[in-house]
Order: structure tokens, then sequence, then C-alpha cells
């Protein structure tokens, strides 16, 4: 993949109506699964289903439900979780340190305050005390458990202690700034779902509030579970604070496009102190996680000088540049502990970038990406020194048969950290196409251990996606995600599976809609040649038509002959019967000749 396009946010043909509409469908509904032990509540998506033919009801199914209860965009959502962070006693304000907000031109004075049309919270900005780290690393390892973990655990249905583990092992990661304590806490790990990350942009203009917000919750409407903001532009910190400040879902960062901003698009002109308060200013507003492309080492560049793609990474190019430029380490790699030490202090998370990814499947699994693969394992292990937790960026584009080896290559050499990856597209040859022929590499290389998928619109490659490319994008990567769980074994991953096969096969049109990833287009393309209601009844579609249906006329057998198991009696009775007159109806057979191939 080159840079993942970003989604505009005009020229979209999904009408307002469908935008506004939280819910996807109206056999959904917003509940809540509960701990009432530690007062924590999870909002699921329920879906009610219609009773079977034979009046027998049909339980409602509840579904890991990414888009929270929602908000009003000027306003932007309650800051429920600040009680948790607060009450742990390790944050202080900017004025505890006795520095007064006005002065702090990285922070408080641009804090939402750009907007008139901004109603809402203009939060304080909070980080560790003096010597303190607030990771949920640091808590898992010092064996506490956290409310984020324990709402983690309802969440995914699992024992808290396994969350704890995990997180403090590494292996999965809580995103969670302490600036950001409007998100609904989520885990990355490859013992949990698989999870879809979006990419959105601004438009040239910053337009509203209300449509930069709407990019973020349509994307969570079809299910992506973290949202990278990849804007540039003069606006891009106003609109990262709407769009903070409205997000239940985690949200990822590349600082080093607005550091670039800042210097007016010259690479050269970056250095590290640039750099730096830029991370801050991000780190201040809630930024969850931020790519980081310090694995882009001077030496490896020349690597990448023989590929057919190059380097297609915008950081990675940028930092390759930029080493060349002043025949210089990149400063990413050089004030790597620095940055640990500032992520400490906010609960940031790396997302160890994958500058030198290949770009194209001739260049897959090359020197100059597994090289840098050594270099972001070294890092992850150096940033766990400082209990920051941390993801690793991986591939781009590669066949089918070398996918394998870069996830078990990743696990290995970085001790099990969580693996991000973007796609990988699978085949080269299809523009117009690449979210499915990447999905057809996310859904292996996620099956292999791969936690969470950075998703591919049909524009990639090709122009930045509008809307109906955003909603296209998550659903594919929410099926390459699912896919995976189902073939990981993941515990119940095939409930929504059984209760939709069973749906499809009793004729409940609807549930079958409902239960689905899209009800909306699968009600379209039905309602196509069936509109009227009698036919979501019906036991057919025009598929084949009223007078052949394979479903109903397995259901004819069934009703004929009874349940499956009598039926097959039924059959190996019939069956032997048959070979018994073929054989000549004799009840002695002469004994197989000895060494006579089997049937
Ligand atoms: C994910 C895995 N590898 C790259 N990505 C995403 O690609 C990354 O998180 C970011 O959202 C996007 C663009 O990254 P580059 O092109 O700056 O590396
Ligand atoms: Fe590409």
């Amino acid at each position: 993949m080159e840079t993942a396009e970003t989604a505009a946010a005009s020229d979209a043909t999904t009408s307002a109506a469908d935008i506004q509409q939280r819910e996807q469908y109206e056999s959904h509904r917003l509940a809540w699964v509960e701990d009432k032990e530690h007062g924590i509540r999870v909002p699921v998506t329920e879906i009610s289903q219609l009773d079977s033919p034979d009046g027998t009801p049909n339980p409602p199914l509840q579904v890991y439900r990414t888009m929270g209860p929602g908000s009003v965009p000027e306003e932007g959502l309650a800051p429920w979780r600040e009680q948790w962070i607060l009450e742990r006693g390790d944050v202080e304000t900017y004025e505890a340190r006795g520095r007064k907000l006005e002065d702090d031109g990285r922070s408080a004075v641009r804090r939402g305050a750009a907007s008139q049309e901004w109603k809402g919270r203009r939060p304080v900005p909070l980080r560790a005390k003096p010597g303190r780290r607030v990771t949920q690393m640091h808590y898992a390892r010092q064996g506490i458990i956290t409310p984020e973990m324990r709402y983690v655990a309802l969440r995914e249905n699992c024992d808290v202690e396994k969350v704890r583990t995990e997180v403090a092992a590494g292996r999965a990661i809580i995103p969670n700034n302490v600036n950001h304590p409007e998100s609904e806490p989520m885990i990355i790990g490859r013992e949990f779902l698989v999870k879809v990350n979006a990419n959105i942009g601004n438009s040239a203009v910053t337009s509203s509030i209300s449509e930069e917000v709407s990019k973020l919750e349509w994307a969570a409407k079809w299910g992506a579970d973290t949202l990278m903001d990849l804007s540039t532009g003069n606006d891009i910190h106003t609109t990262r604070e709407w769009i903070i400040r409205n997000s239940p879902i985690p949200i990822g960062t590349v600082p080093i496009y607005q550091a670039l901003e800042k210097v007016d698009g010259d690479a050269n002109a970056l250095t590290w102190e640039i750099y730096r308060d830029t991370v801050i200013e991000q780190c201040e507003q809630g930024v969850d996680y931020m790519t980081v492309h310090a694995g882009v080492l001077l030496r490896y560049v020349p690597l990448a000088a023989d590929r057919v793609t190059g380097i297609v990474s915008r950081g990675g190019s940028i930092m390759a540049g930029w080493c060349l430029a002043h025949h210089r380490e990149n400063f990413l790699y050089t004030h790597f502990d620095e940055l640990c030490e500032i992520f400490a202090q906010y609960d940031v998370a790396f997302s160890l970038g994958d500058g030198l990814r290949p770009g194209s499947i001739a260049d897959a699994n090359d020197a100059a990406q597994f090289a840098e693969l050594d270099t972001l394992a070294e890092l992850t292990k150096r940033a766990w020194e400082y209990d920051v937790q941390v993801m690793v960026e991986g591939p781009g584009h590669i066949p089918l048969h070398k996918i394998r080896e870069n996830v078990e290559r990743q696990q290995e050499l970085c001790d099990g950290a969580p693996f991000y990856t973007l796609g990988p597209l699978a085949t080269d040859i299809a523009p117009g196409y690449d979210h499915i022929t990447s999905a057809i590499g996310a859904t292996e290389i996620a099956r292999y251990g791969t936690a969470m998928l950075c998703y591919v619109t049909p524009k990639e490659h090709l122009g930045l996606p509008n809307r109906d490319d955003v909603k296209t994008g998550v659903i594919t990567y929410k099926i390459a995600a699912h896919a995976a769980d189902i073939a990981k074994g993941h515990p119940g991953a095939t409930e929504r599976d059984d209760a939709l096969s069973k749906a499809r096969f009793e004729f409940r049109w609807h549930d079958q809609f409902g239960l689905g990833l899209d009800p909306v287009t699968a009600l379209e393309y039905h309602d196509e040649t069936l509109p009227a209601e009698p036919a979501k009844t019906a036991h057919f579609c025009s598929m084949c038509g009223p007078k052949f249906c394979s479903m109903r006329i397995s259901q004819d057998i069934r009703d004929t002959y009874g349940s499956r198991e009598a039926q097959e009696a039924l059959v190996g009775m019939q069956k032997k019967s048959e070979e018994f007159l073929a054989s000549g109806g004799k009840v002695y057979l002469p004994a197989p000749k000895v060494g006579a191939p089997a049937a």
C-alpha cells in the first residue's frame, strides 16, 4: 500500500438520513451488558429476531458495538472515564505544576477554543505526576486490575485476569490516553477479537463540526474499532479536537504529518524539537496511539533503492528523505527514549511505523522490510522498559504464500507485541478493487495472529474515498476480521453466523438482513427484484424463483422425513439396499482379493 488514502467529506452518494440514522437497521437497538459488582456497563447492539415458522421464539442476539451511545457533535461525549483516571491519583493538571494554561502555546489555548460553534467541554490537560507512569501496561505489571481492564473483559466476554496478563506481557494493548476520557476501552491483541482500523482525513477546508464528526460516526457505525485521523492542512488541530471529543473509539495519528505542516512541507527543515512539541500537543488533546516511523534507519534507505516501487509509506519517505538530506540518523530513533518518557505520562501507545513496507508484491519480504522489522523489535522492547504500550505496523503488498512468514517473524522478534497490518494486498492487478485484493491478504495474516487490520477502500491508489467507500472498506474488513476469528476458533465466533444461517433456512428475510453486517445493502438487493412485503416471508427468492428453491426443498424433505438424523438413517438404508441389489442380491459375497484398491 502507498499511504492509505484518507476520506473526503463531500461527494457522498449516501443520503443524509442514512448518516443520521445511528442504528444500522430497525431490528437493532442499543443495549448494555453489566458488571454490577464493579458498576461497569458496556454498550452492545441487540438484534431482535422473529419467531421460527413453527412458533419457536429466537432469542435476540447481542453483538459487539463500536459506535457507543452517540453524542451531539457540538457538545461532545461525556468524559465518563475521567473518574477512573482521577481515582488512581497518578495524574495532575498543568496548573498543578505551576504553569498557566494560557502560557502553554502548545496546548490549552488551542484546545477546542478555535471554534465559535463549540459548546462543549474545554478540557484541562492531564498528565502523570512527576515520576509516575499512567499506562495500562504499568498497572497490569503491578498486578493491578483497572476498571478499563474490566470493561474490556466484559466487552470481549473473557476473564479479566487474561486481559491483565496479556497487557502486562505486551501481547495486547488498551489504547487509552488519560486525555481521552470519552473513550470506551478496547483491546488489541492476538488472543482477542481481531480489530479493524479506518483512516479518515479532512477535506482541504474544514467545513463544520457536524460534518467532521459524521465521518467518525459513520466509520464507527459500520464497525471500525479505531480511527486514524490523517488530516493535513491548517485546521488540523481543531478538526482533531472535534473528533476526539466525540469519539467513543481510540484515535490514532501520524504526528510527522502535522510536524511537516509546521515547516511548510519542507521535510529537510524538520527537527526533533518541532516533532516533540507536536507530539506533546497531540498527547494533551487525547490522541490514543501514534504512528512513529523510528525504524527507517539511515543505513536501510539504500536497501530500498532497487525496489520496483521504492518507499511507499508517506511517513517512511519523509524520514528517509530527512536522513539522506542531513546524512544523519533518523531523529525518531535517536530520541526514542524521550518519546517513551512522554508517552508514559499520558498513556499513549506506539504504533511503530513500517516506513519500509513493500508497495508491490515484487518487493514483498525483502531486505529493507525485514531490516526495519529487526529495528522495530528492538524499539518494542525499549518502549516496554518504560511500560509504554506498543503495536507494530506491517505490510502492505504480499502474495499469499509469503504472508504467514510476516506475522510469524514479527511475533517471534517482537515477543508477541500486537501486529497491525495494512491489508496486505495479495495481488497488484485490480485497482478499483483493492479493498478485495487486500481483504484476501488481511484474512490470511489475521488468521495467523495479526491483531488489528488497517482497512483499504476501493479508491486505494486512485483517489480520496467518499462515505460509501469508507463503509465498503469497513465492512470488507469486518468480514476479513470475522473470518479470521472463526478460523482461530475464537470462543463464540460463529454465534452470529449460525443465527443468520437459521434465519436464512427458515425464510425469515428480515432477520437475515438484520443479522448481516450490512442490512441496508442486503435489503436493497433483495428488494430490487421482490420489493413487496409478502416476499419477506416468502419461501423463495428471485435467484431460483418459486418453483425451485434448494432451501425450500430441503425443508420439504425434512417435513416429510423428520429430523436430519432420521433422514440420514433413511438415506443410509436406501444406499445399503441399492448396493445389495447391485451386487446381485446375494446374501453371501466372495471375500475381496488382497491388495484390491479401496473405492
Ligand atoms: C498500518 C500498517 N502499516 C501502515 N499502516 C497505516 O497506514 C498507518 O497506521 C497509517 O494510518 C497509514 C499511513 O502510514 P504511512 O504511509 O505514513 O506509513
Ligand atoms: Fe499500495
